[in-house]
C-alpha cells in the first residue's frame, strides 16, 4: 500500500506542462564530467516532510500525514515506509534526521533508546536493496523542555549529562544506518540576556561537549565528516554559532578546527545579515564547505520561513560556490524546508521537492557555463592584476615592509583606480540566466 497517490517523476523538459515532471533536473546528464545527480546529492528531511504537522503560534496541525496512528512505533515504522516511497518517486538518494524525527520520546531515556533501537533496525533492514542512504543524523536538542536553558549550554549539569547521552545514541543510530556525515545545529545553545548568562563557562562547555562528540565517534569508528550549523538568532537572542566566520574562530580558540567542517543554510545566511553565497564563501576559502541546508528565507518576514527554494538567482550563486568547491564531497542538499500551512494535501509535498530540485538544477546548468566561460574569473583576475608585478607582488609574496611601501607611495601618490562594473557583471549575469 502506498502512502503517495503522486507517480514516479520523470524529467520531461523546459517546456512540459505537466507539475508532476522536472524541467531542469535530468538526472543522468552530465554537468562538469559529473552526473547531475551526484552533484545535486539531494535529500529528504525527515522532519518537515514527514513529522511536522503545520502548526503554527496561531493554529494546529493543518497536513495530510496519512502514516499517523496512535502507537509511536507503529507510526514510526509507516512514516518510513512512507519515506522511502516518497525518495523512491523522486528519485532521490539522501534523507537526514533527527533523533526525535525517527520515533516520539518515551517516558524515561532508556525507553526512548529502546524505541530508537527498534525503529533505526527497521529503517536500516529497509533502506537493504534500495540506492538511498543517509546523509547526515543529529539530535534534537531544543524540543523538550529540559532544554529551556540549552543544551550542552545549559546552566544545569543534569542537562548538559543528558545532552552527551542523547548525542552519544545520536552517533551510534547515524553510523548504523550509515550516515556521510553528523550535524551540530546549536539549538538553544545561545543566550537571552547577559543579566543571568556566563558565556565564558557556556562556551567552554559547549567546546567540551563537542569535543566528546568527536572522541567517542572515533572511538567507535563513526567515520562521518562532523558539520556545525551555523544560525544567527531563534530560538535563542544570541545564537552562539551566529555564522561561519564566528563558529571557526570559536572551533580555533577551542583546538577542533581539524574536526568540523559547516553545514551552511541559506535562510540562516539571510537571518545574519549575509546573502547565501557569502556564506558558502566564506566556507570554501577556509575548506570547511561541508554540506547545504537548501531553503530560502522571506525578506519581508524576520524569521526561518524555511520556505522551498524558488529563487533561481540565489541557486545560481551558490552553485557557482560549490563548483569553485570542487562539489560537496561527502555533503549534499537537504531541503530542510516545509510547504506553507496552506499547502497541506500529500500532493504539495511533492510539488514542493520538484520546484526545489528544478531550481537547484537550473542553478548547476548557470553557474557551470558561467564557470566553463570564466566570466567572473577573468574579470576578477583582472581586477586584481596590479599584484602580479612590481610592488603588487612583493605585497603578495610578503616580500616588503611599511619602509619599502612609504617609499613606494611618495612616488606613487597620484592614485588612479578603475571601475567595479558592478551593473555589467549583474547583467552578464542575467543573460546566463536567460540563455542557460
Ligand atoms: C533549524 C535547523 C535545523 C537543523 C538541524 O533552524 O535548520 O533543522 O538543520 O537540526
Ligand atoms: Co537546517
Amino acid at each position: 500500500m502506498g502512502y503517495f497517490d503522486f507517480k514516479e517523476i520523470k524529467y520531461e523538459g523546459r517546456n512540459s506542462k505537466n507539475p508532476f515532471s522536472f524541467k531542469d533536473y535530468n538526472k543522468d546528464e552530465v554537468i562538469l564530467g559529473k552526473k547531475m545527480e551526484d552533484y545535486l546529492r539531494f535529500a529528504v528531511s525527515w522532519w518537515h516532510t514527514l513529522t511536522a504537522l503545520g502548526t503554527d503560534p496561531f493554529g494546529g496541525p493543518s497536513m495530510e500525514r496519512s502514516w499517523i496512528t496512535d502507537d509511536p512505533i507503529e507510526t514510526a515504522k509507516r512514516k518510513i515506509d512512507a519515506g522511502i516511497e516518497f525518495m523512491q518517486k523522486l528519485g532521490i538518494k539522501y534523507f537526514c534526521f533527527h533523533d526525535r524525527d525517527l520515533v516520539e520520546e518515551g517516558k524515561t531515556l532508556a525507553e526512548t533508546n529502546e524505541r530508537l533501537d527498534i525503529v533505526s533496525d527497521y529503517l536500516a533492514s529497509k533502506l537493504k536493496g534500495t540506492d538511498i542512504k543517509c546523509l547526515w543524523g543529529t539530535a534534537n536538542l531544543f524540543g523538550n523542555k529540559r532544554f529551556v536553558h540549552g543544551a550542552s549550554t545549559s546552566c544545569n549539569a543534569d542537562v548538559f549529562a543528558y545532552s552527551c547521552a542523547q548525542v552519544k545514541k545520536a552517533i551510534e543510530i547515524t553510523k548504523k544506518l550509515g550516515g556521510e556525515n553528523y550535524v551540530f545545529w546549536g539549538g538553544r545553545e545561545g543566550y537571552e540576556t547577559l543579566l543571568n548568562t556566563d558565556t565564558e563557562k557556556e562556551l567552554n562547555h559547549f567546546a567540551y561537549f563537542l569535543k566528546m562528540a568527536k572522541d567517542y565517534a572515533n572511538k567507535i569508528g563513526f567515520k562521518g565528516q562532523f558539520l556545525i550549523e551555523p544560525k544567527p538568532k531563534e530560538p535563542t537572542k544570541h545564537q552562539y554559532d551566529f555564522d561561519t566566520q564566528t563558529v571557526l574562530s570559536f572551533l580555533r580558540k577551542y583546538n577542533l578546527e581539524k574536526d568540523f567542517k559547516m553545514n551552511i543554510e541559506a535562510n540562516h545566511a539571510t537571518l545574519a545579515g549575509h546573502t547565501f553565497n557569502h556564506e558558502l564563501n566564506m566556507a570554501r576559502i577556509n575548506g570547511v564547505l561541508g554540506s547545504i541546508d537548501a531553503n530560502q528565507g522571506d525578506m519581508l518576514l524576520g524569521w526561518d520561513t524555511d520556505q522551498f527554494p524558488t529563487n533561481i538567482y540565489d541557486a545560481t550563486l551558490a552553485m557557482y560556490e560549490v563548483i569553485k568547491n570542487g562539489g560537496l564531497h561527502s555533503g549534499g542538499l537537504n531541503f530542510d524546508a516545509k510547504v506553507r500551512r496552506a499547502s497541506f494535501e500529500a500532493d504539495d509535498l511533492a510539488l514542493a521537492y520538484i520546484a526545489g530540485m528544478d531550481t537547484f538544477a537550473k542553478g548547476l546548468r548557470i553557474a557551470s557555463k558561467l564557470y566553463e566561460d570564466k566570466v567572473l574569473e577573468n574579470f576578477i583576475k583582472e581586477r586584481y592584476s596590479s599584484y602580479d608585478s612590481g610592488i603588487g607582488k612583493s605585497i603578495d609574496d610578503k616580500k616588503t615592509s611599511f619602509e619599502e611601501l612609504e617609499k613606494y607611495a611618495l612616488a606613487h601618490d597620484n592614485i588612479v583606480n578603475t571601475s567595479g562594473r558592478q551593473e555589467m557583471l549583474e547583467a552578464i549575469l542575467n543573460q546566463y540566466i536567460y540563455n542557460n
